[in-house]
């Protein structure tokens, strides 16, 4: 195979901590996912979706003189099909994830899980309403919490095989939504169904048109962000607490040299949960003291990281590209690793190091790494033995360490309820300041940037810029998964960096509502928290009625995974309009890439589009923003009406001795 010239490791990462330690991976001559992305030149053909397999006759790649396949294939069809696999891949795979949770609250509630229970119930009553579940008998009394958790619990899984009738969230979406699907025959009937179909449909000789292959691509990812992922939100919510914000820190540099280093990975919180409440275990704090550490320090790489971030305060390690890194430090015991995202290259990074790597689903096995498989029934036994396990190694260290003095602080933990109760109130919660904002121009618009990193793309440098960018122009960003850690390890989720970079509009809302500019909302399942902030914000009033005419864009620039083609898909379905970064996987027709961006946009308002260039982004969303800006009959964006409130000035006035201060705001 031809060989790229490598990447120097400031060209693969714009972050400090992953640059010292990419360095120190070729320094001793360790692969990571960084320099084999430079060895492998990714097939042209393939990357523009021109490459079918889906037969014995292929693989057939529709290239040059070669129009069609073995079976007569066109291009458009192969690539329509090449994306709709993705598609139900990354449904398939969040919605999984939501009936795992869905089943662990059924097992709390029939008391076969006794490490669980309801920590939420004011969330469990919400859902039941959602799911029709009753919460009073017969006799006007409320129901044990147990048995509306259990029925909530029946009633959601049900919804992944539910045999007539749609899905029971589509509810949740602004009516005028809920009729473009009803009438274009999107609604989802069953999370499982519309996965299985789409799928179907794929298999040779089946359906061989590209529109009405992506028509059931839109329908399949509808039902995993208002069915599977946002079952798995709220689940997890009822089962581990609605997150609020708390304080933490974000980068390498959290984990700590003197302390047993356990790195929980993956997606899932129901043993992560568990393992943090290991790692506060006295007992277990002492046996890491009688092994010469300071005790145990647990940090999260990936969407468990923001799960136990949003809910715990456990700080960030890092996003998808720095899970190898994290072992390079030398200073981490145990990877403890449940679903989606892990590299395979762990297993080989922690095979030189003394890190144990520890596979815990029934789902997946690496080989080489340890396999304990979780059981719900034993989850503090089982998540006792992984930690004792880390702390056992922690007298093996066998290279020197080596953790990179990077960690910024962050403010998570913005889900849908705490943004409503921040701006209203315990009683009078509500979305109504920021329809405001937004109508009075201190707010242009929002940006949703999530999903993943890309070693193929500098590492956070996409997510960096255009985050930067829209907050300088009083755009609020929303963010979960590996974005929101991108974000979190430059400090653009505290408070003070709305003094520093946002534009001026916008730094007078966070001033007065005291919170970041950019708001951290959780894992890749939580994009259903910006579904639901987005329904909200249609509702309210002010900004139309549908997601659709809201001034909002949905981002991806440095995307990897099918999951985020999945997400891409149901926002598009929802009314959105959605900027993927890097190449597009759909290249190589220009049909489909058409059905995808103007042929969703005639049909359901919102449209797909790949664009590699950075500033291209920033444009394309901000000019959309401002169209429907335009389209609401909102003034046009003027930020030289704000930012001369009196809080604007605490920068200049933060800086001065404390006399001149005292001076300057009381003239005394
Ligand atoms: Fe080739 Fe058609 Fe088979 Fe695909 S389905 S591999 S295009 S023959
Ligand atoms: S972990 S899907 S790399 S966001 Fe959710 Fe990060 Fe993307 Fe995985």
């Amino acid at each position: 195979m031809a060989k790229k010239k490598g990447r120097t490791p400031e060209e693969a990462s714009v972050d400090r901590a992953a640059i010292e330690l990419i360095g120190l991976a070729c320094d001793l001559g360790i692969d990571t996912s960084f320099n084999r992305a430079d060895n492998i030149i990714p097939c042209p053909i393939g990357a523009d979706g021109l490459c079918c397999k889906n037969c014995a006759m292929g693989p057939c790649r529709l290239v040059g003189k070669v129009t069609r396949g073995v079976c007569g294939a066109t291009a458009a069809t192969v690539a329509a099909r090449n994306l709709c696999r993705g598609i139900a891949v990354g449904a398939a795979s969040h919605s999984d994830h939501g009936r795992d949770i869905a089943y662990t609250l059924l097992d709390a509630a029939e008391g076969h899980a006794p490490d669980y229970g309801v920590r939420d119930p004011y969330k469990l009553m919400e859902v039941a309403g959602y799911l029709d579940v009753p919460t009073v008998d017969e006799d006007g009394e409320r129901r044990p919490i147990n048995d509306i958790a259990r029925d909530v619990a029946l009633a959601a899984i049900g919804e992944f095989g539910r045999a007539r009738g749609t899905l029971l969230y589509l509810k949740r979406a602004p009516e005028k939504r809920q009729k473009i699907w009803r009438e274009l025959k999107l609604e989802p009937r069953s999370i499982d169904r519309e996965i299985v179909d789409l799928l179907h449909r794929t298999h040779i000789g089946n359906d061989q048109d590209a529109e009405h292959l992506l028509h059931q691509a839109l329908r399949c990812a509808l039902g995993d962000g208002w069915g599977g992922s946002m079952l798995a939100t709220d689940l997890s919510d009822i089962l581990f607490g609605t997150p609020a914000p708390v304080q933490s820190q974000a980068n390498l540099g959290v984990l700590r040299e003197d302390m047993v280093n356990i790195v929980v990975h993956g997606h899932e919180p129901t043993l992560s949960e568990m393992i943090v409440a290991a790692s506060l275990d006295p007992e277990l704090n002492e046996y890491a003291k009688s092994k010469g550490a300071a005790g145990i320090n647990l940090v999260g790489i990936c969407c468990t990281a923001n799960e136990v971030l949003m809910r715990q305060g456990i700080p960030l390690a890092g996003n998808f590209l720095q899970q190898e890194l994290a072992i390079l430090t030398g200073a981490v015991e145990e990877m403890v690793v449940d679903v989606q995202c892990i590299m395979q290259g762990v297993a080989s990074v922690a095979d030189e190091f003394h890190t144990d790597l520890v596979t815990t689903s029934k789902k997946v096995k690496i080989t080489g790494a340890t396999h304990i498989e979780f059981d719900e029934e034993r989850a503090m036994e089982i998540a006792r033995e992984i930690v004792k396990r880390a702390i056992d190694r922690f007298p093996e260290r066998k290279r020197e360490v080596r953790i990179p003095d990077v960690r910024n602080p962050l403010v998570p933990g913005f889900s849908h309820e705490y943004i409503d109760y921040a701006l209203g109130g315990f009683y009078r919660g509500s979305f109504r300041p920021l329809n405001d904002a937004i109508v009075a121009g201190r707010i242009r618009g929002v940006v949703a940037n999530i999903g993943c990193n890309n070693a193929r793309i500098k590492h956070d440098s996409l997510h960096n810029y255009v985050v930067e960018q829209f907050i300088k122009n009083d755009v609020l960003v929303v963010e979960t998964g590996c974005g929101a850690i991108a974000s979190a390890k430059m400090g653009y989720m505290t408070p003070e960096k709305a003094f520093e970079l946002a534009g001026p509009g916008l730094r007078e809302v966070c001033e007065t509502v005291g919170i970041p500019p950019v708001l951290h909302m959780g894992s890749c399942v939580d994009n259903s928290r910006i579904l639901t902030v987005l329904s909200q914000m249609a509702t309210e009033g002010g900004l139309g009625d549908d997601i659709a005419d809201i001034p909002a864009v949905g981002l991806a620039p440095e995307w990897m995974s099918e999951k985020a083609l999945s997400i891409a898909t149901y926002c598009v379905a929802s009314g959105a309009y959605v900027i993927m970064g890097g190449h597009n996987p759909v290249a190589g027709s220009e049909e489909v890439t058409r059905l995808i961006a103007d042929g969703w946009e005639e049909k359901v308002g919102g449209r797909l589009e790949f664009l590699d260039d950075a500033d291209e982004i920033v444009r394309r969303a901000l000019a959309h923003i401002d169209k429907k800006r335009a389209a609401l009959g909102l003034p046009e964006y003027d930020p030289s009406k704000w930012g001369r409130s009196g809080d604007g000035r605490m920068p200049e006035l933060l800086a001065l001795p404390l006399e001149e201060r005292i001076e300057a705001v009381y003239g005394m």
